[in-house]
């Protein structure tokens, strides 16, 4: 029986003593959770002694256990040092790995700005505010009605094609001027009327000077007493604010469904100063915007008294004004996208 408890507590010496070198060799977790597992496992001396108990005569089964217990409590203990000891280890290397210098510049983000168009609207708005002028907007999918019918566009007129409108059905469609808009709020509020209509507009045109999206503002004044004096000075104040005040402005006799009479208008080129060059194709003069005396027909469509009031409207596509404006010679430059092209303004 002596001899019984003698080889077991050999044993386990034994063990414990394996167990020492074996605890040495432990470099990360992983090895400790492996270490643990042969030594307190189901399979090691300390677990299977204490299943087998039965096996040893009942007088000595106290002893055994006793024996067992106090080698597994000092393998706990050293097994709960060393996993303490690398916890500490471990989180320090994480520390280090992640370790980040607060001295370092930082990275500068880049800022975003309005596009350029945006900034033309925004000038040409401020223009007419300026002038006692409201901003009206609207849908940009429109009606016939209200994009070619009320405008005093005939039925044959070429602009009502399929081949220069997008239209959605045979009523539907994307508007193609930003006109509508001002129908739509004469229709909402009596003379006097002054507003302009920013906005998008489309059109079946695709080259290197026209697509298929543009934008654009119209204006429209309606009152007692208006005169095409009062759209010259009008005009001439937006060009000069605009393209500077020593340039000259010249109308010249157009045609518009909506405007009679209706005048194309230019500025004088700066960059020939008249002479004629490449930009005004040897004319002197840049063409701006379009404009007339609202043709009286209209009122009827919005139940205003045409023997009381008239008015003038004009209209402009932005993207063209930009151009002249900031020297852009392609229009696909306005919607590419490119920062190179968007940062320079
Ligand atoms: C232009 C040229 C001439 C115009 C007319 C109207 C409305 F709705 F009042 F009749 N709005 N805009 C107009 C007149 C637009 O663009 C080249």
């Amino acid at each position: 029986m002596k001899e019984k408890i003698n080889i077991l507590k050999k044993e386990l010496g034994i063990t414990f003593e394996v167990f020492t070198r074996d605890q040495n060799a432990v470099k990360s977790s992983s090895d400790l959770d492996l270490l643990e597992n042969k030594y307190l496992g189901k399979k090691s001396l300390i677990a299977q002694t204490l299943k087998n108990i039965n096996d040893f005569p009942q007088e000595i089964k106290p002893l055994v256990g006793k024996t067992v217990n106090e080698i597994r409590r000092k393998i706990e203990d050293e097994l709960k040092n060393l996993r303490n000891e690398l916890n500490l280890l471990e989180f320090d290397k994480k520390l280090r790995e992640e370790k980040f210098d607060l001295t370092l510049p930082g990275r500068a983000l880049l800022a975003g700005s309005k596009n350029i168009l945006y900034k033309v609207i925004e000038e040409i708005q401020e223009i007419f505010i300026g002038l006692g002028y409201e901003i009206a907007e609207g849908p940009e999918v429109e009606t016939d009605y209200y994009n070619f019918e009320a405008l005093n566009h005939p039925p044959d007129h070429p602009a009502r094609s399929l081949q220069d409108t997008f239209f959605i059905d045979d009523r539907i469609l994307l508007r193609t001027h930003t006109s509508p808009v001002q129908i739509r709020y004469m229709e909402k509020h009596k003379p006097p009327v002054y507003i302009i209509a920013p906005g998008k507009v489309y059109r079946k045109d695709y080259d290197v000077t026209h697509t298929p999206m543009f934008t654009q503002i119209e204006g429209l004044a309606v009152d007692k007493n208006i005169n095409f004096g009062n759209l010259k000075w009008t005009l001439e104040t937006l060009a000069r604010s605009v393209f500077g005040k020593d340039r000259q402005v010249r109308f010249r006799p157009h045609y518009f469904p909506f405007t009679e009479p209706s005048a194309e208008v230019d500025v004088s080129c700066n960059i020939c100063v008249g002479k004629g060059c490449r930009v005004c194709s040897g004319t002197g003069w840049l063409e701006i915007l379009g404009a007339g005396m609202v043709d009286p027909n209209l009122y009827k469509f919005v139940n205003y008294d045409q023997d009381e009031i008239n008015g003038f409207a004009f209209g402009m596509g932005i993207e063209r004004i930009a151009m002249l404006k900031y020297g852009i010679d392609d229009l696909r430059l306005f919607f590419e996208n490119d920062i190179r092209f968007l940062k320079q303004f």
